[in-house]
């Protein structure tokens, strides 16, 4: 297997479409025979993250310690997927801090805060507006846009496909694959 490692990191609001692009862009490289793993909420923050909360002091945590996963699995000689919202700039920089040039891709999934709301999938917005939750990222809580993330999606009709490929293509441009 012919691959240069690497994080690409997806950045963006609840129900942006971040854990449905990265699972899209993981098809597609493990069709090229590539060796890759998807760090999501559901592995991480259901296991190793369990018990932190969303504060901004448990955020921050939390993608520390993505972070250092992340990094962990680079050594390895793995393509990893990262799909949190991972609202702070500076955390996303300390990522980027943690590993050598090249090595981490910021991909912006740029879905505005009025879509994700329409969306809404799992009713969280529709609580967070209620004060049910509290602290909830766009509503409650900040997002701090990437300036500048190696690959921005914006959501102008553009299908998973799509978006799926521009990032594949990036890393065939780039020489990861
Ligand atoms: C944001 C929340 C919150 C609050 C629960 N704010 O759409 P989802 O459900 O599946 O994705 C969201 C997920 C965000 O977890 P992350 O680990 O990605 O966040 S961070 O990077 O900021 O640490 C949402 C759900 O958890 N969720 N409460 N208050 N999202």
């Amino acid at each position: 297997k012919i691959q240069k490692p690497c994080i690409l990191w997806f950045t963006g609001l609840s129900g942006s479409g971040k854990s449905t692009v990265a699972n899209a862009v993981e098809t597609k490289l493990l069709e090229l025979g590539k060796h890759t793993y998807l760090l999501d909420g559901d592995n991480i923050r259901m296991g190793l993250n369990r018990g932190l909360t969303f504060s901004d002091k448990d955020r921050v945590e939390n993608i520390r310690r993505i972070g250092e996963v992340a990094k962990l699995f680079v050594d390895s000689g793995i393509i990893v997927l990262s799909a949190f919202i991972s609202p702070f700039l500076d955390d996303r920089q300390q990522v980027r801090n943690l590993v050598q040039d090249g090595e981490f891709i910021e991909i912006f999934v740029d879905t505005p805060l009025d879509i994700c709301e329409k969306r809404d999938p799992k009713g969280l917005y529709k609580k967070a507006r209620n004060g049910v939750i509290r602290n909830f990222t766009g509503i409650s809580s900040p997002y701090e846009a990437p300036e500048n993330a190696e690959i921005h999606l914006i959501n102008d009709n553009i299908s998973i496909e799509e978006a799926a490929s521009k990032v594949v293509d990036y890393l065939k441009e780039k020489g990861y694959l």
